[in-house]
């Protein structure tokens, strides 16, 4: 299929000389240019829902430093939203959503099948980008796994260990599965239309994996990430899916091969060495470089990036960072990091 494009050919299973690459967040704060569009825009959501500038600052990383993949700009909140939450985002602070914590409030949420009505715009930014990238480019869309999606419904923000949604999958998980279900069909839609609009490669972000244990780690992050990615893999055999279990710890082990994942994204708390033996032994990879190193940069940083290049050189491997850059790091570092996978 797209053979000119080092991320299809890693995703399907080609180890490369030197791997793709491509950073979370690269469209974000730490860029001046994205600074005055998103003040252009007026506010981040804004931003989100105006399919002109949302792919002007997707589209801005890529001018800048040639990224191997953009990613859609939009948030993992926008479904919760088409939901029916109220969504809104405090400056300095993070997003807020009215909270869901009663099966009524989650009876009153819109069904799955209407979710696509407010999200029209997303699907217009995948238009737009689909013909402005560059042929080399992979465009990836994405959405946020059930259970992280869940935990920012249930709290109304994001929290020190989303508390929230774990004390209500214990009190009543009978309510919580409904909302599990209801987020896995909304999601199956939202990333199946991003698919027709011209997404080839889709993620699912499951953000807070790690504070999952045991068996809750299976039925609250692995089976709805292998739920939607069989209902994707059914429609479209052809598009690789992403999975970020972040902070999973040993549940990476063999996650690829239970959810059906072409690929996963491994954050920076695992080693890199031990990850190449007992993750990337069942295919593709991505990570795992600390985001830190976007703001301290010097020899660690090139020293870091080479090391985790060589540790994962032996298999099919995607180049980007364990977690998002931060809006202080410094985009000179973002060309240095580049320059070291790219020229040793
Ligand atoms: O001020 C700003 O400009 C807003 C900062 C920002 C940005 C740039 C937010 C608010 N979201 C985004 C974009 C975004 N979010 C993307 C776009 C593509 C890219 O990577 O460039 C993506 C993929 C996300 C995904 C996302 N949103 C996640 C999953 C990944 C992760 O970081 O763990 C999560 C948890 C969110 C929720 C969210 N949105 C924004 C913030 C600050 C947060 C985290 C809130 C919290 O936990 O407190």
């Amino acid at each position: 299929m797209n053979h000119t494009k080092t991320l299809m050919r890693t995703l399907a299973g080609e180890t490369l000389d030197i791997p793709p690459v491509w950073m979370m967040r690269q469209a974000g704060r730490y860029l001046p240019e994205y600074r005055a569009t998103r003040a252009k825009a007026g506010d981040f959501l804004s931003l989100c829902y105006n399919p002109e500038l949302a792919a002007e600052v997707t589209l801005q990383p890529i001018r800048r430093y040639g990224f191997d993949a953009a990613i859609l700009f939009a948030d993992i909140l926008l479904v919760p939203q088409a939901l029916g939450a109220d969504l809104w985002f405090v400056a300095g602070e993070g997003p807020r959503l009215s909270p869901v914590t009663t099966a009524d409030d989650i009876a009153r949420l819109r069904p799955a099948d209407e979710v696509h009505e407010t999200l029209q715009p997303i699907y217009e930014t995948v238009r737009i980008l689909s013909a402005e990238l560059p042929v080399e480019t992979t465009l990836i869309g994405f959405a946020g796994a059930p259970w992280t999606v869940a935990t920012y419904m249930v709290a109304g923000r994001g929290t020190p260990d989303q508390g929230p949604a774990h004390a209500l999958r214990a009190e009543n998980p009978a309510a919580f599965d409904a909302l599990i279900a209801l987020i896995t069909d909304a999601t199956i839609d939202y990333l199946a239309r991003q698919i027709d609009a011209g997404a080839e490669v889709v993620k699912l972000f499951d953000s807070w994996a790690g504070s999952l244990t045991g068996p809750d780690f299976n039925r609250y992050s692995l089976e709805p990430i292998r739920n939607i990615t069989q209902a994707i893999k059914t429609r479209y055999p052809h598009v690789p899916v992403i999975a970020f279990p972040r902070e999973a710890g040993k549940n990476y082990v063999g996650f690829a091969q239970a959810t059906g994942a072409d690929c996963v994204a491994l954050d920076n708390s695992v080693d890199a060495e031990w990850a190449a033996e007992k993750v990337q032994i069942d295919g593709c990879v991505q990570g795992n470089l600390a985001p830190r190193h976007m703001v301290t940069g010097g020899q660690e940083l090139i020293d870091e990036t080479r090391r985790i290049v060589k540790a994962f050189s032996g298999g099919p491997h995607i180049f980007n960072l364990g977690h998002g850059i931060t809006p202080d790091a410094d985009p000179d570092n973002v060309q240095r990091m580049l320059d070291a996978v790219r020229q040793g």
